[in-house]
């Protein structure tokens, strides 16, 4: 309560206080890297998420979060020790300007408009199995790119949908490498890999590379990353705080703007989720939704995730004994494949608001979040291009035993 009682008066009160000096503005605005120790337990990281801070990740008891020295002292306050890490730049560039290019050394990241040339080739290479669509528009403009991949891929057959979402998060780049690995692998494996071509026929895949486009050209805009999160509608909505089912209940997202967790003024108040859920709403037919599986990819910490994220419980309403039995089993099974670690996402911190909680509460679609490469908080968001290939390979046999449990 003490810490949503100092957000609301950090927003009311500057208006009439006297003017800061330029320099305290600039350290006020300057976000910094912190590391706060004695964060083993998920009530303890909630305690940290619930600062309305960013957290980066967390490595055995070790928490990393971005934010400012008033939220160090916070965390101080209720007892963390908080180390100091680095700090951030975000000196903004223009809104809408495309980035040519990640940061040097990093050009085998996709862009925006590289994203879409791989789709638009991936479609005019195997027209008779992939299919590019959009789901809508992106704050600033951009289309929300989504392949579809199956046999007969302009009809809406009757088989089990899976979805495959990336880059809800801006800076989390590697998810939208993910997503695109996906794409290769189903399109260029058709013809001569008989598993491939058996979920190719037996599936309708869709892939949604890019969630939150505005926010990762603003990531990687004028050559350097600013570990932006958000979209960029205003000071920025958390997507993955902003989804409908049980939106903004439990003290895991937070309702001031600035926040790094701010869920936005209504459940689907970000054009983006708003656009990815009238897709999915769309795919319910005749009463029976058609999407089965969803992986959401971020980045990072090497887990995988499943609901509910809004209770610690493993039982809920719309949650059965035997319907969590079957998420944990799931949940091993692939990351037995890559070596992450299963949980429940509320194992991590309380969330409200996010893409699994929706996908299932509303659809009882088995929807889990992947937190990519890597475990702990080096290379953090950032990891160089070289390590492309084999953390999105590291997926392949996860994302077949999704499918596999789709398929039935
Ligand atoms: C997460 C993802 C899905 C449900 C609950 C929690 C973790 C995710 C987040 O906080 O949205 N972590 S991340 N990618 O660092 O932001
Ligand atoms: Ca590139
Ligand atoms: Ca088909
Ligand atoms: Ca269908
Ligand atoms: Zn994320």
């Amino acid at each position: 309560m003490a810490v949503a009682i100092a957000a609301v008066a950090a927003f009311t009160i500057p208006v009439a206080a006297s003017p800061a000096t330029a320099d305290q503005q600039a350290e006020d605005a300057q976000v910094q890297i912190y590391e706060v120790i004695g964060t083993g337990t998920s009530q303890q990281r909630t305690q940290i998420s619930r600062l309305g801070v960013d957290v980066l990740g967390t490595s055995g008891t070790t928490t990393t979060f971005l934010g400012r020295r008033s939220d160090a002292a916070k965390a101080r306050s209720l007892g963390f020790r908080v180390e100091q890490r680095g700090d951030i730049d975000r000196t903004p560039g223009p809104a809408t300007q495309a980035a040519d290019e990640f940061p040097a050394g990093d050009e085998g990241y996709h862009t925006y408009a590289e994203v879409t040339t791989e789709l638009r080739n991936a479609q005019s290479n195997y027209g008779s199995i992939a299919r590019l669509s959009s789901v809508g528009n992106s704050y600033e403009g951009r289309a929300l790119n989504m392949l579809k991949i199956s046999d007969n891929v302009a009809m809406d057959e009757n088989e089990p949908e899976v979805l495959f979402t990336c880059n809800q998060h801006a800076r989390e780049h590697l998810t939208t490498e993910m997503c695109l690995r996906i794409v290769n692998r189903f399109t260029q494996g058709y013809a001569s890999d008989p598993a491939i071509k058996r979920f190719v026929d037996s599936a309708e895949i869709y892939v949604i590379p890019n969630v939150n486009p505005d926010g990762s050209e603003y990531d990687i805009s004028g050559g350097r990353y600013k570990m932006w999160r958000k979209n960029r509608q205003g000071s920025g909505t958390d997507p993955n705080r902003n989804w409908a089912y049980k939106w903004g209940c439990c003290g895991g997202s937070s309702g001031s703007p600035t926040s790094e967790t701010y869920r936005g003024t209504a459940a689907f108040s970000a054009p983006e989720t708003r656009a990815v859920s009238t897709f999915v709403n769309s795919r319910k037919i005749g009463g029976v939704q058609q999407i089965k599986a969803n992986i959401d990819f971020h980045t990072y910490s090497e887990l995988v995730l499943w609901p509910f994220g809004y209770t610690y419980d493993a039982t809920a309403p719309g949650m059965t004994q035997a319907e969590a039995q079957r998420f944990r089993t799931l949940g091993r099974q692939m990351a037995a494949t890559n070596n992450y670690t299963p949980e429940q996402s509320s194992d991590l911190y309380i969330t409200d608001g996010d893409i699994n909680d929706w996908m299932w509460g509303t659809h009882k679609i088995l929807s889990f979040t992947f937190e990519m490469y890597p475990r702990g908080s080096s290379p953090g968001f950032y990891p160089p291009d070289e390590v492309i290939v084999r953390e999105t390979t590291r997926n392949d046999k996860a994302v077949d035993i999704l499918l596999n449990a789709a398929i039935g």
